[in-house]
């Protein structure tokens, strides 16, 4: 009975982390904040703008975000309302790089968990016409994305790690005269390693059962 019982506490230390698993994480950019679970972030400056972001249920996941190298400016009306992946809210507006300022911004997110995995996607929209692309790099990875009447277009960095203090910077860099971010989603991916001790001490709990 006492073998069993912890048979099934160590079931549950197993299955616990695999509980958040896929958990997605949104931040709108831009003046106008988005409902429900949207993380928003209205200003352009550098500062701590989430301290402990929701995923789409509504759980807090104790990652932060902050901009630690500023944009140009926080534009209302130089997205792209109608888009068919986000809401008006959230694809409308944004945060914008310039020739004329701040040609390259600098995103820190901490609070990330250094054993697991993060994806990272990008969207950029513009009401106005080519070229506004952006380039959105993490270590050395980098992607790019063309914000003129993009309705639906994302780019994606994946399997990001983060250091050792659970940290992930994001640099948002303009190619042309202006660079966008309206939404940015992170993916949280339990990396599944770090569960086979645990799965092996439970097959030999239940062997000795
Ligand atoms: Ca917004």
């Amino acid at each position: 009975m006492k073998k069993m019982l912890l048979a099934g506490a160590l079931a549950t230390l197993l299955i616990a982390p695999f509980a958040a698993s896929g958990a997605l994480v949104q931040f709108d950019f831009g003046p106008t904040p988005s409902p429900m679970n949207w993380n928003n972030v209205l200003s352009y400056t550098a500062g701590v703008y989430v301290s402990s972001a929701v995923d789409t249920n509504g759980l807090a996941t104790g990652m932060q975000l902050a901009i630690i190298s500023n944009f140009y400016e926080s534009s209302a009306s130089e997205g792209l309302a109608g888009g068919t992946i986000y809401p008006d809210s959230a694809s409308g507006d944004c945060l914008r790089l310039s020739a004329a300022g701040e040609g390259h911004a600098e995103i820190l997110m901490s609070g990330l968990n250094p054993a697991w995995s993060y994806s990272f996607t990008f969207y950029a929209a513009s009401h106005r016409d080519p070229d506004r692309r952006t380039t959105y790099t993490i270590g050395t990875n980098s992607v790019q994305l063309e914000a003129a009447h993009n309705y639906s277009n994302t780019v994606s960095i994946s399997s990001v790690s983060p250091t050792a203090g659970g940290e992930i910077l994001v640099n948002i860099d303009r190619i042309d005269y202006w660079g966008y971010l309206n939404v940015m989603e992170v993916d949280a991916i339990p990396e599944p390693l770090a569960a086979v001790p645990l799965l092996l001490l439970l097959a030999w709990v239940v062997r000795q059962a």
